[in-house]
């Protein structure tokens, strides 16, 4: 215990006296690679001196070879170690001078020729909320000489020790050694729903973007792939039972749809990295596109007397409205593995439920006149007891709490406007799960390094008891899409949401300096991975350029 806490202190020592991040002045083709993990894990305790990884000699050895998550694991983060040398594109000292330079080093210890990885559960086959993400990570440990560890009690856990491992490979300066220091990791998150959000409606992307983006999280530890996969502007999401409903309303029926093929392609990429996929169809409001393909679906806004040609909201009095979303709802419940579903109910227009006189003799006959909130309740609580009786949980959009609909008890609120503490207390004093997006919204700029705006924000500051806290799922980062397509979403994304999921990963901790030196020392790692990263902190040098 001594030890660890002397060791502890000597690593505490160490960032306290680092000096705050200062971008690289030219000269020496610096790499900055340090090995320093993002998420930061909840406890690291450095031991003296480093490994070295050959990468043709080292192996991931897998007690059990019967867990497909972990073989496939292997083959990608294999190739991530291979890549990280590889791409230590200076040659300015030849392998064998560095080989001759570090083995004199007192601070090499041994080669490192595997990792050894003990699944200590059975292998679990989908990812869910709570999940268990905890696993511990040993590098030439005291009680470990020379070898290297990875252990959990679920395959989530060995996915995300996977991740930390080769994140915390480092290229000395002669870029031909690849060193892991010698370190104990025991790690877990701090909330169970760490997501991000894409609308796939305002502007199609196409499969490749989405893959790489589940890498990017894969990258970051975050566990949900939110999917506002139809919205007013297009509908590319193939329905078996409605295929007009993209055959109408995709930009384009033929190149701008997600089949069903892809779809279940996306789930199981997903699947392979420890991401759940969360499909998202927000109804009643933001479904213009839904109205192409199914007529009669929506609500058809008057001028005066007559219909005015335009339409608003589904329309909440039909009986069809509802045949069609149980009948919509249980393919995509069959479609999605995952038990939630998102329902929407953000920004109902009342204007047009307002201007229709069936609309407000049925509010009559029902005792709710002039109370259009009242006429949402109706829609959405259909639309709950129909996701319920389909055995999928439902999350809406807070506005569907705030104007007082009644949901069951554990419907979550998915909070992303006004006061968040507020909200937050609120929602949780009713006993709702809840979760938080409003300070990552991805599409709103800042110039300069507002990831630390994103960073700051913390779900747990809010005046609430131990229970109200436990409610709170975590959040995501969301990507609205209206402005952004495949050409400029990735370097939109990152590093901004890595900032979302340290926080939603990590213990709570503002130390300023030390998170912007291990950010850029991330921003580049994405990047060698090939995942585009825009700069974090100004000025700076990182040797993986795309063209
Ligand atoms: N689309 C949908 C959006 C937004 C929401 N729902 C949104 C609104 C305001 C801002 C950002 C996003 N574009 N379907 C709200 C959840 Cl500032």
């Amino acid at each position: 215990m001594l030890v660890v806490v002397c060791t502890s202190l000597l690593l505490l020592l160490a960032v306290c006296s680092g000096a705050r991040y200062r971008a690289p002045s030219p000269g020496p083709w610096v790499i900055p690679t340090v090995g320093e993990p993002w998420p930061k894990p909840q406890q690291l305790v450095n031991y003296e001196g480093y490994v070295v990884v050959r990468p043709t000699v080292f192996t991931f050895e897998v007690t059990r070879e019967d867990c497909d998550l972990i073989q496939e694991a292997m083959k990608r983060y294999y190739r991530v170690v291979l890549q990280t040398l590889d791409r230590g594109i200076q040659k300015r000292t030849s392998r064998r001078a560095a080989d001759k330079r570090w083995r004199k080093d007192s601070r090499f210890k041994a080669y490192l020729d595997s990792l050894e990885i003990q699944l200590m559960a059975p292998c679990e086959v989908l990812p869910y909320l709570h999940m268990d993400e905890h696993y511990e990570l040993r590098i030439n440990s005291p009680d470990l000489p020379g070898a290297a560890l990875l252990t959990s009690q679920s395959v989530w856990g060995i996915l995300r020790g996977m991740e930390t491992f080769t994140q915390l490979l480092w290229l000395d300066e002669t870029g031909t050694a690849l060193k892991v220091n010698s370190s104990a990791i025991m790690d877990f998150p701090r909330y169970p729903h760490r997501g991000l959000l894409l609308d796939t409606s305002r502007h199609f992307f196409p499969l490749p973007a989405i893959l790489q983006m589940l890498d990017a999280m894969e990258a970051n530890k975050m566990n949900v792939f939110h999917w506002h996969i139809v919205d007013d502007n297009s509908f590319p999401y193939e329905s078996a039972a409605f295929p007009q409903l993209s055959k109408k309303g995709a930009y384009n029926p033929r190149t701008h749809v997600y089949t069903r093929i892809q779809i279940r392609l996306v789930i199981e990429y997903a699947r392979l990295r420890g991401i759940r996929v969360l499909p998202e169809f927000d109804s009643p409001g933001h479904t213009q596109s839904w109205g192409l393909g199914l007529p009669g679906l929506l609500t058809p806004c008057y001028s005066g007397s007559k219909p005015d040609g335009t339409y608003g909201p589904v329309d909440p009095i039909q009986e069809t409205s509802y045949k069609f979303l149980q009948k919509f709802l249980a393919e995509a419940v069959e479609l999605f593995p995952e038990k939630y579903i998102h329902l929407g109910g953000d920004e109902v227009d009342f204007d047009c439920w307002a201007s229709n006189s069936d609309i407000l003799r049925f509010m009559e006959s029902h005792n709710i006149t002039g109370d259009f909130s009242k006429l949402e309740e109706i829609y959405i609580q259909r639309l709950v007891n129909t996701a319920s009786n389909l055995s999928a949980s439902s999350l809406v959009w807070q506005e569907v709490f705030d104007n007082g609909v009644i949901l069951p008890q554990d419907t979550v609120v998915h909070i992303w406007k006004g006061d968040m503490q507020k909200e937050l207390a609120k929602v949780t004093a009713e006993g709702h799960p809840a979760l938080v997006s409003q300070c990552w919204y991805l599409d709103h700029l800042e110039s300069g390094g507002d990831w630390h705006k994103f960073y700051r924000c913390d779900p747990d500051n809010f005046n609430g008891t131990e229970a109200q806290k436990r409610l709170v799922m975590g959040g995501e980062a969301c990507m609205w899409s209206e402005f952004v397509d495949a050409s400029n979403l990735s370097p939109r994304v990152w590093p901004r949401a890595a900032a979302a999921a340290e926080r939603l990963w990590s213990t709570v901790e503002v130390d300023f300096d030390e998170v912007d030196r291990r950010m850029e020392e991330h921003v580049c790692r994405l990047n060698r991975r090939g995942i585009r990263a825009q700069p974090a902190n100004g000025p700076g040098y990182c040797p993986y350029i795309f063209y």
